[in-house]
């Protein structure tokens, strides 16, 4: 089946899905022509506010724009750069977790709730305490603990932190993208993050962990693989087999990873997509009505302007072991 752009009327990317009450609900970044010149740190998206889409459709229903849920005026500590969010419900509340630079340039994880998934969502006063780098994925596991995934390379800053600690050659400043911070040849590449969050899903529960990805014979992936790990973290849980999902990022894949646990290791599996028009590749991936659907992006309607994405998603399919093909989005 030919992919779906989900909503023609505007351009957003990094889309979150997630099933609500029985309704799929899309949680998007909000692109939009700031005037900002191309860079490696990403310096061309300086979105300001989030919207969410429902609908009971995926392919063909109509789609819903509950307007802006959050805007970067709302939250005491960011300045800009309003990047990747997600959404949880815990004990009734929605937690949308999103990425945005401080006043120092420096990227960091917030959390604002509200008591719909339609919003609008109230700000905590200050990011997560230890949080870093941008694109977070909360996923609720069947025992209730969620746990959130996190960084991206690059303009994202995570090539900043070993142990969860700033490198001490690591520029807090506006040039994010300092090539010598980063791994390279048959280095270990470096790996996205994953923590429990508290109960109440205001903060950490735990120091963040790697999620370490590795070959079939348990070695981790290198840096000049073009399959490892870049940013746009997502999990899922399938007949009891935990996914790892997320962007190759100069090299424009989506791949996978399995599990048995949420914390890996991960053993990769293979590409989900092929690189779509425009550098980044961002996806989610959820189960509705008995349908799995990729969620995407891409540059094809304002003709390859990567600050400028839509939204795409069709159907996803495993095999009888739980495989997944590679796809084309065309
Ligand atoms: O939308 C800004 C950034 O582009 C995201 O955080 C990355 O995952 C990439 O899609």
């Amino acid at each position: 089946m030919k992919p779906r752009y989900l909503f023609p009327k505007d351009f957003m990317a990094d889309p979150s899905a997630n099933v609500f009450n029985g309704r799929m609900y899309v949680y998007p970044s909000h692109d939009y022509d700031s005037g900002a010149a191309f860079d490696d740190d990403g310096g061309h998206f300086q979105m300001r506010d989030y919207h969410v889409l429902s609908m009971d459709d995926v392919m063909n229903g109509e789609v819903t724009d509950h307007g802006v849920i959050l805007d970067v005026d709302d939250v005491p500590w960011a300045e800009k750069q309003m990047w990747d969010n997600d959404v949880v419900e815990k004990n009734g509340k929605y937690y949308l977790v999103f990425s945005a630079k401080d006043y120092n340039g420096v990227f960091h994880l917030g959390v604002a709730v509200s008591d719909r998934p339609e919003g609008p969502f109230k700000s905590e006063p200050a990011p997560i305490i230890g949080s870093y780098s941008i694109d977070p994925c909360v996923f609720k596991d069947d025992d209730g603990e969620v746990y959130c995934y996190f960084g991206g390379l690059w303009g994202g800053q995570l090539q900043w932190y070993r142990n969860n600690k700033l490198k001490p050659a690591a520029s807090v400043g506006e040039e994010n993208f300092n090539p010598t911070l980063l791994p390279s040849g048959k280095e270990d590449a470096l790996p996205s993050r994953v923590v429990r969050m508290s109960e109440d899903m205001l903060q950490f529960a735990e120091e963040p962990k790697p999620v370490l990805i590795v070959d079939n014979s348990g070695a981790p992936l290198k840096a000049d693989d073009p399959h490892r790990f870049f940013e746009a973290s997502w999990m899922f849980k399938r007949n009891g087999t935990y996914y790892f999902t997320y962007s190759t990022g100069d090299s424009h894949y989506l791949c996978y990873a399995t599990a048995d646990n949420p914390y890996g290791p991960f053993t990769y599996q293979g590409v989900i997509l092929e690189p779509v028009c425009g550098w980044t590749t961002h996806h989610s991936i959820t189960e509705y009505k008995g349908q799995w659907y990729l969620f995407h992006h891409d540059c094809q309607p304002s003709e390859g302007k990567d600050w400028l994405r839509s939204l795409k998603v069709m159907p996803l399919e495993f095999d009888a072991n739980g495989k997944i093909a590679t796809m084309k989005s065309e």
